[in-house]
């Protein structure tokens, strides 16, 4: 068995693979001036979500401020908020897109 400088008996190996890394929701934010149907087509068009479902999420963003366009890896999520903003700004919109650890 292990021990340590004193003597004692090291009661657990190191651990081979360190904690899993965050993840991070990529949200919208509501505002009074996108249209609706321009947030629907950001939500099939980049985080492959039928109709219906964007649909259900750009109606959650209007009326609650705020909703989930999916979970992603840190490099995943930043990508995609990067992409969704300059979308947004080239079309004269101001919707904003950002993250948050999950
Ligand atoms: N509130 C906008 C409107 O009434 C619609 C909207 C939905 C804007 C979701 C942004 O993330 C958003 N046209």
């Amino acid at each position: 068995p292990n021990k340590d400088s004193d003597g004692n008996i090291a009661l657990q190996e190191a651990q081979p693979q360190l904690k899993k890394p965050p993840l991070y929701k990529v949200i919208l934010l509501n505002d009074d001036f996108t249209p609706m149907d321009f947030v629907v087509e950001i939500l099939t068009d980049f985080f492959n979500m039928s109709q219906e479902k964007a649909t259900q999420v750009m109606l959650q963003v209007h009326t609650q401020g705020v909703g989930v366009c999916g979970t992603y890896s840190k490099d995943v999520a930043e990508t995609k908020v990067h992409i969704v903003n300059n979308y947004s700004r080239e079309h004269h919109h101001p919707l904003m897109c950002a993250m948050e650890e999950a």
